[in-house]
């Protein structure tokens, strides 16, 4: 990309399956699956997929899903949709059909079951070609899920294909770096590998009153036992731009790529962390959003890219269309091209940037004070991990 270059070439896999764009979490839900075709269907006009290796489809199956969920809960998920029995559990104790302020996170859809299959494989098939050699950067964008819990639906997250792709790709590196941009804080795979010394996690947020998940993710939060300090978080207030973004992320993630050497990164890029999305009130450009994903390429580490978070899908399927032009090293046109879904991107003049809104709710952030205090004290428990 032009804010951050980097001539050199890497391998691109890329993983679509067309199966999930029909997916519905209901009428009113902000989880569009669609967003995901979307972004596909930039993608190909852009002309990108000739740069990619495309990854054959392949769905996780009953037993693959089993090594990070229980069982039950896997019955369950299956049985529901595909109607095999009947479920006399309470279906609530699970996550599923929980109504809070009126409305269900997690509702039970027509396809749930295929619709896990579809991501988690994904995530699955892209970490085992990283594994393989068989590439350098690997994408998957249906996935990045990162709330679900070994038993339980959780934030529209059904199963956790994040901790599906960290566990398979600790089969084939010794250490394995979470990083995670979404505008929520990466709760699931936090507590997945809180214990882990050979798995770090790093979430940057949005931690303000009354934001899901609520208590977690604070700056002193660094993990226990033999995982301690190598659980990171970077809470964030409302209406954090790209500079501020930046001064936070560069110093920290480049300690952390000193002190942990990773082998290989996973990278949850939720997108909504950007400017004008319909539930984060952070204001990251896709440009400031992108310069993260080009960050992490630079190092030259095996790269998974992963979905997430996104819930104003034109600024969505923009960013993670443009993220896969920096996977690949190529800078794409500013005019988007006529294709199925274009009229989508009216609003913002057929192009893929978008004016962010200037300095909205900048304020809390500033005077140096919170970037400075925040950088610092997470500078400080990654220096006892050196130690
Ligand atoms: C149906 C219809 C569901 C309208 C959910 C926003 C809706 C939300 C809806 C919503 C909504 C949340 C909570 C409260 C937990 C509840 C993919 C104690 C206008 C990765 C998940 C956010 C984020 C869950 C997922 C959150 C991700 N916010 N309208 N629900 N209860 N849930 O606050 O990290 O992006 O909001
Ligand atoms: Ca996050
Ligand atoms: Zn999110």
């Amino acid at each position: 990309s032009a804010s951050c270059p980097d001539g050199q070439k890497r391998r691109v896999c890329y993983y679509y399956d067309s199966g999930i764009a029909n997916v519905d979490y209901g009428p009113r839900h902000n989880m569009v699956p669609r967003r995901v075709d979307m972004a596909h269907a930039l993608v190909r006009s852009y002309g990108l997929l000739d740069d990619m290796m495309r990854l054959r489809e392949r769905p996780a199956t009953e037993d693959e899903i089993c090594v990070v969920h229980d069982h039950d809960y896997v019955d369950l998920l299956r049985d529901l949709t595909l109607g095999n029995k009947p479920v006399t559990c309470d279906i609530k104790a699970y996550g599923l059909n929980k109504v809070v302020n009126g409305s269900i996170d997690n509702p039970v859809i027509s396809g749930m079951w295929d619709y896990c299959q579809r991501y988690s494989g994904g995530s699955l098939t892209a970490a085992r070609a990283l594994a393989a050699g068989e590439a350098d950067i690997a994408i998957n964008w249906s996935g990045g899920m990162h709330h679900a819990c070994s038993g339980e639906a959780n934030g529209f997250c059904y199963v956790n294909d994040i901790t599906m792709a960290v566990t398979e790709l600790l089969a084939h590196f010794r250490r394995v770096l979470y990083l995670d941009i979404d505008v929520h804080h990466g709760d699931g795979v936090e507590a997945a590998f809180a214990n882990s010394n050979r798995v770090m996690t790093v979430s940057f947020h949005q931690c303000t009153e009354g934001f899901f998940p609520f208590k977690n993710g604070l700056v002193d939060d660094v993990g226990e036992g033999a995982g301690m300090y190598r659980t990171l978080n970077v809470p964030m207030k409302e209406g954090m731009d790209d500079e501020g973004y930046h001064r936070m992320f560069r110093p920290i993630i480049a300690r952390v790529m000193e002190v942990f050497q990773p082998e290989a990164i996973v990278m949850q890029c939720g997108a909504d962390s950007l400017s004008g999305d319909k539930l984060g009130r952070l204001n990251l450009s896709i440009r400031g959003h992108a310069c993260c994903v080009a960050f992490m390429r630079s190092f030259n580490v095996p790269l998974l890219l992963l979905g997430g978070g996104g819930y104003t899908v034109n600024h969505v399927a923009a960013c993670w269309c443009y993220e896969t032009a920096v996977a690949v090293g190529k800078e794409i046109h500013e005019d988007i091209p006529p294709h199925w879904y274009d009229h989508y991107y009216q609003d913002q003049g057929y192009k893929i940037h978008y004016p962010v809104k200037q300095g909205r709710n900048k304020k809390d952030n500033d005077g140096e004070a919170y970037i400075t205090t925040t950088t610092n004290k997470v500078l400080e428990h990654l220096s006892k991990l050196e130690a």
